[in-house]
């Protein structure tokens, strides 16, 4: 079998691409290890940063998120006993869109499927073989054949516990964080129209949500820990004080859903080699915090689709030599700029006064400065696709 660009793994880095050059008339075939009903389930990232909106809907895949997407203008940091907000819309002119994840990897899985794309799941015993030359990607498809798929490029959008990263290299940046959030989905009507983003001595919180019916809500915890262990009592108690503020009352309802998630940095340079190119989650990771990563795997295929596509249609290598360098500029403001606000809000476990004051101090100024409160709303709003960084 062949194809012009063998895409592994159907996360949102996978499906847009495959999506972006059919656009542009080139053939890919998408191969993924779980099931259709899996990846669309899968409860993950909230927040699409503006120009992510954008490439959405310039490509024709934001029908509904226009129509059930949570448009908002600001966040708030709550530190201190007090309330602040940063007005994005006052400070850059656009805002942020609240969408779950799934529910794009949705939009892209129908919109592929109805344009008669190749999109293979539960897919197992996955291989990359000869991406110095003459790429084939091996895999035994759902009904037990095994394929032999020869292609020009390979896209390894496989997230951080695929095959792809083990392939590039050789710098690796790696940083763990000695804490871990816990995350609820909850049958509870929102209370408040924005996110809010708490630093209290207990620990971090983080108020979000993901429709008019249902509220997503995150824990600092240490980062062993086992999400049975919290009982639903105790997480809304948890909640409630850490969140708790005067004015603010939490809906509780029943929880839909609960994990623990762990918090690393990590980069891979250069995100190519040969002609294995990783965009997303196999590249870099960063911490929940900044609310990038699904933007980062997206702006990454933005830019791979397009330097594909000169390369397949044109023999234009320009666009592929550049990828890596061209993406890591944004990847790294990203890493920059998520390690930055989880350092600013998550209580440290040593408690050090010293990094204490330090943290108050950088909270305080983010939102008593205009020119502070600025540069965390582009980053947050996130910075236009193309943006010199
Ligand atoms: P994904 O989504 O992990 O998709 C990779 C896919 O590859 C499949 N796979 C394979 N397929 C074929 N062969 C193999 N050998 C394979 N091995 C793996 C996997 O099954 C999977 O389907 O990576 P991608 O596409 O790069 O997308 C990245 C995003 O998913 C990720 O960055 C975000 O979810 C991170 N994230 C957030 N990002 C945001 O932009 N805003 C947020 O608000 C936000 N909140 C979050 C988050 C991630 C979280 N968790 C659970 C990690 C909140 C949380 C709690
Ligand atoms: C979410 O809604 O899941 C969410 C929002 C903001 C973040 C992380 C996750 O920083």
């Amino acid at each position: 079998m062949r194809t012009q660009v063998a895409i592994v793994g159907a996360g949102p880095a996978g499906l847009l691409l495959s999506h972006l050059l059919a656009r542009r008339g080139v053939d890919s075939v998408v191969i993924e290890t779980r099931s259709r009903d899996y990846v669309e389930q899968r409860v993950r990232a909230g927040v699409l940063e503006h120009p992510t909106v954008e490439l959405l809907r310039e490509v024709g895949l934001a029908e509904r998120l226009d129509r059930e997407g949570m448009a908002h203008e600001g966040i708030t940091l709550r530190f201190d006993g007090g309330d602040h907000r940063i007005d994005f819309a006052d400070l850059v002119g656009n805002g942020i869109t609240v969408y779950g994840q799934q529910e794009v990897v949705k939009d892209i899985i129908a919109a592929r499927l109805a344009a008669g794309g190749d999109l293979r799941f539960e897919v197992s015993d996955v291989s990359i073989e000869r991406i110095d030359d003459a790429p084939v990607v091996g895999f035994t498809g759902a009904d037990g054949t095994r394929v032999e798929l020869a292609c020009d490029v390979v896209a390894g959008c496989d997230g951080f516990h695929g095959i792809s990263r083990g392939n590039v290299g050789p710098d690796v940046f790696d940083r763990e964080y000695p804490f871990a959030w816990l995350g609820i989905l909850a049958k509870a009507a929102p209370t408040h129209h924005e996110l809010v983003y708490a630093n209290h001595a207990n620990g971090f919180a983080l108020y979000s949500m993901r429709s008019p019916e249902i509220t997503r809500l995150y824990l600092q915890v240490p980062p062993e820990t086992d999400a049975e262990t919290w009982s639903d009592a105790r997480i809304w108690d948890e909640l409630g004080t850490r969140l708790g503020a005067d004015g603010f009352t939490l809906n509780e309802g029943p929880v839909l859903e609960k994990g623990v998630t762990g918090m690393r940095s990590f980069v891979a340079e250069p995100m190519r080699r040969g002609r294995l190119f990783l965009a997303g989650d196999a590249a870099h990771i960063v911490p929940p915090t900044g609310a990038k990563g699904m933007n980062l795997a997206i702006a990454d295929v933005g830019v791979l689709a397009e330097a594909f596509t000169a390369f397949l249609q044109h023999g234009d290598e320009a666009g592929i030599d550049a990828y890596s360098e061209t993406c890591l500029r944004r990847v790294w403001r990203a890493e920059h700029f998520s390690w930055w606000m989880t350092s600013m809000l998550h209580n440290q476990p040593d408690g050090d006064p010293f990094t204490r004051r330090l943290q108050l101090s950088q909270l305080r100024y983010t939102v008593s400065s205009r020119a502070a409160a600025t540069s965390l709303a582009e980053n947050y709003v996130g910075l236009p696709h193309g943006a010199e960084l």
